[in-house]
């Protein structure tokens, strides 16, 4: 393949091109302020550390803002760029080095300057949606799916869940790496996961915590009654698994997870990780195919629930890998068989269109209306509908 030749020379072009390349802007009517930051529970040891450790999550913060101008941010840093190449290398057994896509990609953001920040006004009581990556997946693998939908009118905090994602870097530089041992459990790590976005939602509404994650924000809490929760994989499936434990979460979305294996011997239910909850969920396949994990949980999930599926797609185009492609000029075609045949930007248009419509039925309907109305979001033929109930 003449494309699978080509892509040496374009990613060695971007290794040389101190100023990376930028994404485009995201596509809803607001642009996006970014800020990461750590949150430590100090009333948790970390499960995958070897000392005893506080439970430290690394969040990026997308808020939608309006902002005349935007500046290029790198979507991650070097370290954790130089990482991702050889570990996909030997994942996914391909011979190409991704670290130049991850090392230029630079994302517009509104700056933080203060001359220019003066005429940044953030949506500040926007709903929160968390975000949980898919498994050794770091967060920095969703900077441009989370944009497009913080775009919308969303806060977006994407999480780290160390143990892991497979390299975390923290504020005063030392690296988390992935700890294999989670698989060695039946659910993975879905119970912690799920414990972390029960903190992360405690601390919403703690004004020296946001103070210290969002300086420029200062000691304001947020709203923590418009909360949902979104993953990828098992981020997916612990987001189902921490709505079913946490009402705060009033809605949550499966993008292509598996829900795994049996609950602890202490959980309320014997036979599935999900209890059975009120709150509606939306699950988004990469194929027309009904996963079994999902099936077993479809009748515990007494709300709104429906199940799409995508075609053209596989597991890997539920991230911002083929979009950095795209905005780096360079195809995916080399590697459809990992990142499907759909076009990347539409592939952001449907995860973002159908994302914010659930969303905006959790939180906008009273008692469900707007989801029982439900309507297909925009005109997308690739799009189709699996299951869905109590619609
Ligand atoms: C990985 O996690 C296990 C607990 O599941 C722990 O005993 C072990 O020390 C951890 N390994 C490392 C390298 O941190
Ligand atoms: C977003 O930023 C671009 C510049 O990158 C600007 O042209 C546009 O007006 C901004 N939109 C909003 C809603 O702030
Ligand atoms: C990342 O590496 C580039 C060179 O490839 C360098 O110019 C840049 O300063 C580095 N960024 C950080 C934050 O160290
Ligand atoms: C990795 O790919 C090479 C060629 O692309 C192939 O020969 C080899 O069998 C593959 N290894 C595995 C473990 O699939
Ligand atoms: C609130 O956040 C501060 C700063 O991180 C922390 O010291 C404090 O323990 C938190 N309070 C609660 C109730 O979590
Ligand atoms: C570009 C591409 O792969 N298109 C395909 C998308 O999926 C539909 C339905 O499965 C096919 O008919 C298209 O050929």
């Amino acid at each position: 393949m003449q494309a699978a030749r080509m892509l040496p020379v374009l990613l060695s072009l971007l290794a040389n091109t101190a100023a990376g390349y930028l994404v485009p802007n995201p596509g809803g009517k607001y642009n996006v302020t970014l800020t990461t930051g750590s949150l430590i529970d100090y009333s948790r040891n970390d499960p995958y550390a070897a000392t005893p450790t506080p439970r430290a999550l690394m969040l990026s913060v997308f808020q939608p803002a309006k902002c005349a101008s935007t500046v290029p941010v790198p979507s991650m840093p070097n370290i954790t760029a130089d990482y991702q190449g050889p570990f996909l290398q030997e994942t996914f057994n391909i011979s190409a080095n991704l670290t130049p896509l991850f090392r230029e990609a630079r994302l517009p953001v509104c700056s933080d300057h203060p001359m220019i920040s003066r005429r940044c006004t953030p949506l500040e009581d926007g709903p929160v949606l968390l975000f949980s990556p898919g498994y050794s997946i770091p967060r920095l693998y969703y900077n441009v799916l989370a944009s497009s939908i913080a775009s919308e009118g969303f806060t977006v905090i994407t999480i780290d869940h160390p143990g892991d994602a497979n390299i975390i870097i923290y504020p005063d530089g030392h690296a988390v790496f992935n700890n294999e041992s989670i698989l060695n459990s039946p659910t993975w790590d879905e119970y912690p996961r799920a414990a972390d976005a029960s903190f992360v939602i405690d601390q919403l509404s703690n004004a020296t915590a946001m103070a210290e994650l969002l300086p420029r924000r200062g000691a304001q809490q947020f709203r923590t009654d418009r909360v949902a929760m979104l993953g990828h994989s098992v981020g997916g499936a612990s987001a189902i698994i921490a709505a079913s434990r946490d009402p705060r979460i009033r809605g949550a979305i499966n993008w292509d997870g598996t829900i795994f294996g049996s609950p602890p011997a202490s959980g309320q239910d014997h036979d599935h990780p999900v209890q059975s909850m009120s709150q509606p969920v939306l699950f988004m396949s990469h194929q027309n195919y009904a996963d079994p994990s999902w099936m077993a949980a479809w009748p515990r999930l007494k709300g709104p629930k429906m199940a799409v599926y995508v075609a053209n797609t596989t597991h890997y185009t539920f991230s911002d890998i083929p979009s950095l492609f795209q905005a780096a000029g360079q195809t995916t075609e080399p590697f459809a068989h990992l990142l499907g045949t759909i076009a990347p930007d539409e592939m952001v248009r449907i995860l973002t269109a159908y994302t914010t419509a659930w969303l905006k039925g959790v939180f906008e309907a009273q008692d469900g209306h707007l989801l029982l109305q439900w309507q297909e979001p925009g005109d997308f033929p690739q799009v189709s509908i699996m299951m869905r109930g109590n619609l």
